[in-house]
């Protein structure tokens, strides 16, 4: 039905848990095994320790590492690496409080890489020093400067880092729109990806949120001294994700309804990739103790949520996110159409086909309807 779309992907997803397969010792021990890797972390670096928290009120944030990104931050053929970092948490934090980097233990660092394979902190001359406790991060050049940009999202807020090419990064957060939910129990963003999600060549954002969490005193566990425990996700209610269009002014618009990623999860990972090859992007999603959520690129401007059981990602969805979402449209001809980008399947002449016309709001809208026709026909 749909034309084939050749979607422009430039990206850096970086999941927040990651799953090492374990290999037997007999595998190791086989010199023609293959790869063989050996630990260089103490002659070349970089040089970082994650600073971990643990409290006896025992957070659910506690619980989380943070992301990492490899990327070439300079331009100098040699990939730099980015790791985030926490910030200090207590027992007793107060409601709605968000927890702040106060020392440069807990900053984020950046590390350029040397020609002789060494690391470098250039942390503080980049400015990416980062506010927040730290989460994910994810690479892309959102405004085609030849520069790649870092988003890094972090409970409470999120952030967007302008590269300006000169070694160094630009908050650009609030003139952007990316900062994310900081209302309480709405700002636990995690992985983030950036796509081109409408096939305009311009990088849209896609931030995944992973539970509707705010700092209190939720007991789990057996209540008495020293047993108790961290609470299973299952009491916190899922969230939707944040997608964030590209504007291509240096703006985004929020509008992951319009795309139809809005069914709620608890997302901690994101893969992008053309899995059923059609040549349109794809989307997984992670999520934590519920189903995984697999999105079908429908026409480059709309996603389905896929049956898990179909897609073979997990239990099949049941109740909100699941299946009933996957059956309603995608949109619905509510706001006024101003403009039509991108119209129509060229290899089917007129009606019936799926028509993406932009919408007052700047997002897309997504109609299939009997009375679509090629201008001129
Ligand atoms: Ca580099
Ligand atoms: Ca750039
Ligand atoms: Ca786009
Ligand atoms: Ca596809």
């Amino acid at each position: 039905m749909c034309s084939p779309m050749a979607f422009r992907l430039a990206l850096a997803t970086f999941l927040l848990l990651s799953v090492f397969s374990r290999l037997g010792a007999q595998t190791l021990d086989t010199p023609s095994s293959g790869a063989h890797f050996t630990d260089v972390a103490d002659s070349l670096g970089p040089y970082f320790t994650a600073r971990a928290y643990h409290t006896t009120t025992k957070y659910l944030l506690e619980t989380m590492g943070s992301g990492v990104a490899t990327f070439e931050y300079d331009n100098d053929g040699l990939l730099d690496v980015l790791l985030l970092n926490g910030a200090p948490l207590n027992a007793s934090i107060p409601h709605g409080a968000i927890p702040q980097k106060r020392t440069p233990a807990d900053w984020n660092r950046l590390y350029h890489q040397k020609k002789d394979g060494t690391f470098e902190d250039v942390t503080e001359k980049s400015g990416l020093q980062g506010v927040g406790y730290g989460m994910g991060v994810a690479v892309g050049d959102y405004d085609k400067d030849g520069f790649e940009d870092v988003y890094v999202t972090a409970y409470g807020g999120n952030r967007l880092y302008h590269n300006t090419g000169k070694g160094t990064f630009v908050d650009v957060t609030q003139r952007s729109g990316t900062g994310g939910e900081t209302q309480v129990g709405q700002g636990w963003s995690t992985s983030a990806a950036w796509v081109d999600l409408d096939n305009d060549g311009k990088l849209d954002l896609v931030v995944l949120r992973y539970v509707k969490w705010d700092f209190d005193d939720t007991w789990c566990g057996e209540h008495r001294e020293g047993y108790r425990a961290y609470c299973h996700p299952n009491i916190f209610p899922a969230i939707r994700p944040l997608v964030y269009r590209n504007n291509g002014d240096g703006t985004f618009t929020e509008c992951a309804d319009k795309f139809g990623l809005f069914a709620p999860g608890k997302g901690l990972g994101i893969a992008v990739a053309d899995f059923n090859l059609d040549g349109r992007i794809d989307l997984a999603i992670a999520s934590d103790s519920m189903p995984q959520f697999l999105y079908r690129n429908k026409c480059g401007y709309a996603y389905r949520l896929d049956r898990s059981s179909h897609a073979q990602l997990g239990r099949a969805p049941r109740g909100p996110g699941g299946s009933v979402r996957a059956r309603q449209p995608l949109a619905r001809c509510e706001e006024r159409l101003t403009d039509t980008v991108k119209l129509y399947d060229p290899h089917r002449s007129s009606a019936r086909v799926w028509c993406a016309l932009r919408s007052s709001s700047g997002c897309p809208q997504i109609l299939r309807v009997s009375t679509c026709r090629k201008p001129g026909t």
